[in-house]
């Protein structure tokens, strides 16, 4: 890679993969055990909060556990080498690109933040959060985890977007093309004139679209394109 590019990546779930993290759509993943309607819509949360704060509690106990695998630290290091060259946008709610030492931008919110129904008030989520879990600006009962869920507006978009319009490189790494506005990056990547790649595991919904393309596991393929 030359040096003086805006280099934009996005990662999805497969990046936290070898980190334990279980992804949502590979066999056996998350949405193969939990209904997305129950525990990844506002609806959802409405019906049964119980049941979503339990789904959330649990995923935030193992994310705590995980630590950051070679590809984070790849990416981090990559950032920090190119000062104010490298945007990394992630899907993931987990925060192991932080502790890999790099600054994220959290399109679909984050495990360790809640965020309160009633107010919009936002603060550090403890590590069990109850059913009716209390807003500590507001008082109210309705506190839920600040995440995005379908049917939702993603975070950040208007900086993503202008990201995406200056960038020279986009790099997709562990994401299977499938959710929106995300999927439809590498198009805006390819309208603004970038070059384009996507590192995954295997063949994703929009592999097609990108210029190049390097199958392998993230921990492999993401510090062999950092080098
Ligand atoms: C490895 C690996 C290894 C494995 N190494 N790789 C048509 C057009 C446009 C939109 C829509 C549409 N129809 C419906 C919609 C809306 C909807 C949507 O996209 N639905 C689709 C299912 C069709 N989207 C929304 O509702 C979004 N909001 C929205 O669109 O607002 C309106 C809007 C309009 C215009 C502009 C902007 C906005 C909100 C989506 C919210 C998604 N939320 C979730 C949950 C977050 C909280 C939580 O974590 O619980 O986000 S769902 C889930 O999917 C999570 C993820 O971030 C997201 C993406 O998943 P990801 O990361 O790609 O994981 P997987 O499992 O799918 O793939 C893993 C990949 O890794 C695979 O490819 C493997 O091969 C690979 N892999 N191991 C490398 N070791």
């Amino acid at each position: 890679m030359a040096r003086a590019e805006r280099i934009l990546v996005l990662t999805g779930a497969g990046i936290s993969a070898e980190s334990g993290l279980g992804t949502f759509r590979d066999e056996g993943g998350l949405w193969a055990q939990h209904d997305i309607r129950d525990v990844a819509t506002p609806e959802g949360f409405a019906r049964d909060p119980a049941l979503v704060q339990g789904f959330y509690n649990a995923r935030r106990l193992q994310a705590a556990g995980a630590a950051p695998n070679p590809a984070h630290v790849a990416l981090a290091r990559l950032q920090r080498d190119w000062p104010g060259e490298v945007t990394i946008v992630t899907q993931n709610v987990d925060a192991l690109h932080e502790r890999a030492g790099a600054e994220v931008i959290h399109m679909h919110g984050e495990l360790s933040r809640a965020l309160c129904v009633a107010c919009e008030h936002r603060w550090d989520a403890p590590p069990e959060m109850a059913p009716q879990e209390p807003c500590p600006a507001c008082g109210k009962p309705a506190a839920r985890p600040d995440v995005v869920w379908f049917g939702e507006m993603p975070y950040h978009m208007d900086l993503i977007l202008e990201h995406l319009e200056r960038c020279d490189r986009f790099a997709a790494i562990g994401t299977s093309g499938q959710v929106h506005p995300a999927a439809g990056f590498v198009q805006e990547a390819t309208l603004a004139g970038a070059a384009t790649i996507e590192l995954n595991l295997e063949s994703s919904e929009v592999s097609r679209i990108f210029h190049e393309r390097r199958a392998g596991p993230a921990t492999e393929t993401v510090p062999a394109w950092v080098e």
